[in-house]
């Protein structure tokens, strides 16, 4: 996010970053369900689809913006000419009934969706925590920023962390999924992190990544045994944040290899996702051999 408006990739970052404030100031009255399902047949609330049709409002106006697709949505919608935008405008939003940390997350893919991971050439997250932060990977650098503003204003963005890498001694994990669905060799990997490492988990990916990227360690969404797959979609989750967490020098598996060569074969396709410093996803993938 340096020079405002340089270049589309750039304008789409301070797009979601000042669509943030206002986000964030509208979900106290948007915790009811909102009677319809995602295409992943999830229950929607009203601040999933509040946020999603105003993110789709403002990044398909954008000058260099040819497709947007959203977690919250069945197809792509044709923009123009320009990068691909891929959003999940509120991830972990069943945090808004406990009053817990979410976040929203953006993907720009300079290629038709869906698209590799190896396709963007940005993404960030904001997370809505007890103060508003946006984590933006660019050009293999990672920074975060504190976001403050006021409704319908621009957000001030304060740069608070540059060259954010993951620190190289891992403190923290966290792991979705119910235990008893855990496969085997992912439960005797857990087993051995739980001894090593201290249980940070949320229910929101990106209040869990975000531990992960402050205090070194490990997030998985993993493979179980009622769904292979596992839970994360790669276009709107899995790959922006497998993205973000390689370039601050971390690693990404999808439990064979980093997820950003995984093929991208259907828009809303699910992902296991592990994420973190490199020789717990190593060792993750070992014991997955
Ligand atoms: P969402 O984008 O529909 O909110 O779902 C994604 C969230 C992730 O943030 C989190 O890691 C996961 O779902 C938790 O799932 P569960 O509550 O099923 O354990
Ligand atoms: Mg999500």
């Amino acid at each position: 996010m340096s020079d405002p408006g340089a270049d589309p990739i750039s304008r789409v970052l301070e797009t979601v970053a000042n669509a943030a404030p206002e986000i964030r100031s509208g979900l106290a009255g948007r915790r009811r369900k909102a009677d319809e399902q995602n295409p992943s047949g999830e229950t929607q609330l009203a601040a999933d689809v509040w946020a999603d049709e105003l993110l789709e409002d403002r990044l398909t106006a954008l000058d260099g913006v040819g497709q947007f697709a959203s977690e919250e949505r069945e197809g792509v919608v044709d923009a123009g000419e320009g990068y691909a935008v891929a959003i999940d405008p509120l991830d972990g939003s069943s945090n808004l009934k406990s009053n817990n940390s979410m976040g929203t997350i953006v993907g720009v893919y300079d290629d038709d969706l869906p698209a590799r991971g190896r396709e963007l050439v940005g993404a960030a997250y904001v997370l809505y925590g007890p103060i508003t932060t946006m984590v933006v990977a660019r050009d293999g650098a990672v920074t975060e920023y504190v976001l403050e503003g006021a409704d319908g204003e621009l957000a001030d963005r304060r740069a608070v962390r540059e060259d954010l890498s993951l620190p190289d001694e891992p403190v923290v994990y966290g792991f979705g999924g119910r235990v008893p669905d855990w496969t085997d060799r992912f439960a005797d990997y857990a087993g051995e992190i739980e001894r090593e490492l201290k249980l940070r988990y949320g229910g929101a990916m990106i209040g869990d990544v975000n531990q992960v990227v402050t205090y070194g360690g490990v997030f998985g969404y993993p493979e179980l045994d009622s769904r292979p797959e596992g839970k994360l979609r790669l276009q709107f989750e899995a790959n922006p944040i497998a993205y973000i967490v390689e370039s601050a020098g971390g690693a990404s598996s999808d439990g064979s290899g980093s997820i950003l060569d995984a093929d991208a074969d259907e828009l809303h396709q699910r992902t296991p996702v592990y994420v973190g410093n490199e020789g717990l996803v190593d060792r993750l993938e070992s014991a997955f051999e």
